[in-house]
């Protein structure tokens, strides 16, 4: 076997490394803005784009020139010391989504793990709390990660079972649904709603419209912290720099991971204002990399090039164009076309739980990369940067697929 078969690195994961994915059968060895290319050199629009990490395309020149300068002057200092990056890169993101500070981490995960620190903390601090007595309400069907305390308020079967004992303090009530969000709030031991402003792993889940604006409105009068899952939703993906901008809503803590680096390496953030903030005092909190020199360029770049080359407004104009056409395909096999600015998924119809898998498979085929979530959904997010040149292609080979696999 040579080693530029794709079964040799298959096989290697296969044998070398945890079973904790089931990856589709593409090695990928190269890419450049939406495109990447496996080991013998074939060529696929990539619509998965690094779970969203990748908003800004694959390998984006200026990104990288700047990791690279950066990699060559300094990478880490820890947070013992000061470094020259750090401070100029939290003065721009601030600047740029209107809050007092940032809090930088690595994963989206302990972004989110930060987020629920500073809202006990604040519960306790401002709020006034009763010690370890303060709630967290999330939502059913959430997705916000994989560590312990994360996983503990998940509703996925395959995401918590057989990893107990979970973390006690987080009332978890229906996606979308108002009135037991109202419900919830009466309690004045709740400190924050943890919330996806689209639900990612559930399938791609808009909410109604005016739901985050209500539920905004309704934590304030609770004196409850709006929690605002920018991860997956937030940098441009759906059409405006964080999904909550689309209803005017300003959460009370925003997490931002992913994209915030360009798909580089792990570099996440919570932003806030002092008042919730500096409830957390030195040595509360930290990690080793976070707010690194070289992650604190990576994000701003990463940042500038969101707004240099106005992906927001291509990717709610290619957004619309794709789920407008997607729809007129009018094929057998899709029960639904969801979703906003380019955070698209489509709900296959068919009586196979496998369809959507498979369906997969031929777009693999025919120059296409999408995973399915949840069996019969099929995720469709490319890089921003798409052109509509490339979507129609793109929109060309999901039709072709759909045929073939029908037939
Ligand atoms: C996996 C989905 C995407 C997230 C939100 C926090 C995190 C994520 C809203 C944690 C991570 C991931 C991780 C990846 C699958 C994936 C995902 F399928 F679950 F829905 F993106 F589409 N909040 N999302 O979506 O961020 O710690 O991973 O950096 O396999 O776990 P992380």
């Amino acid at each position: 076997m040579t080693s530029q078969s794709p079964q040799y690195f298959i096989d290697l994961e296969s044998e070398y490394g945890a079973h904790n994915y089931h990856p589709l059968p593409v090695v990928i060895s190269k890419a450049a803005g939406c495109e990447v290319w496996d080991v013998q050199g074939k060529k696929y629009y990539d619509f998965l784009s690094g779970y969203s990490a990748v908003n800004q395309g694959h390998c984006h020149p200026k990104i990288i020139k700047a990791l690279i300068d950066q990699a060559q002057t300094l990478t880490l200092t820890s947070r013992a010391f000061y470094n020259n990056k750090l401070g100029e890169y939290e003065k721009y993101i601030t600047t740029l989504l209107g809050y007092d500070k940032i809090l930088p981490m690595n994963s989206g995960a302990e972004a989110v793990e930060t987020g629920i620190k500073l809202a006990r903390r604040w519960g306790y601090a401002v709020k006034g709390i009763e010690e370890n007595k303060a709630r967290i309400v999330v939502c059913e069907g959430n997705f916000h990660g994989r560590t312990s305390a994360v996983i503990s308020f998940s509703t996925d079967p395959s995401s918590y079972t057989k990893f107990g004992p979970y973390m006690p303090g987080f009332d978890i009530i229906p996606y979308n649904d108002l009135n037991a969000l109202a419900k919830a709030l009466e309690d004045k031991n709740v400190a924050a709603f943890l919330v996806e402003p689209i639900q990612g792993e559930a399938g791609i889940l808009v909410p109604d419209e005016g739901f985050l604006k209500k539920a905004s409105e309704m934590c304030r009068a609770a004196k409850v912290l709006l929690i605002s899952d920018e991860i997956q939703t937030g940098l441009c993906r759906t059409g405006k720099m964080l999904c909550s901008d689309h209803e005017n809503v300003r959460p009370d803590i925003v997490l931002l991971g992913k994209a915030l680096s360009g798909g580089v390496f792990p570099i996440s953030g919570v932003l806030s204002d002092n008042e919730i903030m500096l409830t957390i005092k030195p040595g509360e909190h930290g990690s080793t990399f976070g707010g690194s020199p070289l992650a604190s360029v990576v994000a701003k770049t990463a940042l500038e090039v969101l707004v240099d080359e106005k992906m927001a407004e291509n990717s709610l104009t290619m957004g619309e164009l794709f789920r407008k056409e997607i729809k007129a395909l009018n094929s057998p096999l899709i029960k639904i076309v969801r979703g906003k600015g380019l955070m698209n998924a489509i709900v296959i119809d068919h009586k196979d739980p496998e369809a959507a898998w498979d369906l997969c498979g031929v777009f693999m085929e025919n120059g296409l990369l999408a995973k399915p979530t949840h069996g019969d959904k099929i995720r469709l997010t490319p890089p921003l940067l798409i052109n509509e040149a490339q979507l129609r292609e793109c929109i060309a080979i999901i039709a072709k697929s759909l045929k073939a696999f029908a037939a």
